[in-house]
């Protein structure tokens, strides 16, 4: 296959109610879709970074940036979906923008082979269970409205996002209220200090199936060292930039179960690599999530239908985040997403809907 160019297109969709972290607030996801155009079709990729750089160290115009100026320029002559990733090997980092370049050219190769993405990554499920990943709140009551409508819709997993100030109570009222039955899980997004120990001990009586990232992401030993206070099983997300670094956390003890985020780790194959790291050392695996549209909705809940996503994952339906979804929405059947069958991604955009929350695109030709 050969690219004619990459169009990048920014978007901006409101989010039906502000997602609040230890990060911050977002109100509206800004993200860069990419086109990529070829001799033999089309393709589409998400870039997942969000426009700040709070999250990981990218953010939507660094990933603009260094697509437009070394990137895509890279991908002259024969490419295909595996190639890409090899070929910027040059190019350290920028993993977010490596991911979505990778995936709009693997969705236009796949497209044309007739190829789904779940049976290119090896899917073993046609449905997927799903959690959902419940912001900070400005009150107790408020989170459990919240978290009662979305028990109410039918998703089988909650994950409380928690910092200091923001944990033991929430967690306490989320169980008083709904029983100890309900799969439960908090992340931290790298709020707390190995100091906390203590504290983030005081977890442990409510059974959560796992803290998510609760120190920085380049701390694997105070992980380690945290693992041995805590009894809720630790679990990375920040931290697992690559299969390899997945195999030092696993080796070293810093995490029991593993948050496996295709942007975060530079595409949907080294996802795979990931997964394949974990099963073959018995640890549990789930697909996280970066408020997708969609595009990246469609391969998430491929990737979460492989044998090794062993624990339901944050691949929530589409009107968990938005009124309009940018393609056919997700819909929650039963707690469950169906993995799309189709061709390539098995989702195509609306060009309605894309029009509507499009500010801006560009076109980088190929050579
Ligand atoms: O840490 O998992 C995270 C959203 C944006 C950035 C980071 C995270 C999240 C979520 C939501 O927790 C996951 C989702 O529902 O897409
Ligand atoms: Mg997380």
């Amino acid at each position: 296959m050969k690219l004619d160019g990459v169009e990048l297109r920014w978007v901006e969709m409101p989010l039906r109610s502000p997602f609040r972290t230890s990060f911050g607030t977002q109100t509206v996801r800004q993200l860069l879709l990419l086109r990529a155009v070829a001799d033999e079709g089309e393709g589409w990729g998400e870039c997942v970074a969000m426009s700040e750089p709070v999250y990981s160290s990218e953010y939507q115009e660094g990933c603009a940036d260094v697509l437009r100026r070394y990137l895509v320029p890279a991908l002259t002559g024969e490419v295909d979906g595996i190639s890409v990733v090899p070929r910027l090997k040059k190019y350290y980092g920028h993993r977010m923008a490596k991911a979505a370049l990778e995936m709009a050219v693997l969705d236009a190769e796949l497209r044309a082979r007739g190829v789904s993405f779940g049976r290119e990554l090896g899917a073993t499920r046609d449905r997927v269970p799903c959690g959902v990943s419940v912001g900070i709140m400005n009150s107790i009551p408020e989170l459990l409205d919240a978290v009662g409508g979305y028990l109410g819709e039918g998703y089988v997993r909650i994950k409380l996002k928690i910092e200091p100030g923001w944990d033991v109570e929430p967690v306490r009222a989320v169980r008083e209220r709904f029983g100890d039955e309900v799969l439960l899980q908090v992340d931290a997004n790298t709020a707390y200090a190995l100091a906390d120990a203590r504290h983030l001990a005081r977890l442990d009586p409510f059974d959560l199936l796992l803290i998510e990232q609760p120190l920085d992401e380049e701390e694997l030993l105070a992980h380690a060292e945290l693992a041995k206070v805590v009894q809720t099983p630790i679990c990375l997300d920040e931290s697992i930039t690559s299969a390899s670094s997945a195999a030092d956390a696993i080796r070293l003890g810093a995490c029991q179960i593993v948050n496996i985020k295709p942007g975060r780790v530079g595409g949907y194959l080294e996802a795979r690599r990931i997964h394949d790291v974990c099963a073959a050392n018995n640890i549990a695996a789930w697909c996280g999530g970066m408020l997708e549209t969609g595009i990246g909705r469609a391969a998430n809940v491929a990737l979460a239908a492989l044998p090794g996503c062993t624990l339901p994952g944050d691949t929530s339906a589409s009107d968990r985040y938005y009124k309009l979804d940018v393609t056919e929405p997700f819909v929650l059947d039963d707690g469950h997403l169906t993995v799309p069958a189709g061709p390539g991604l098995g989702v195509t955009p609306l060009p309605e809907a894309l029009e509507e929350v499009t500010v801006k695109t560009e076109w980088i030709p190929l050579a």
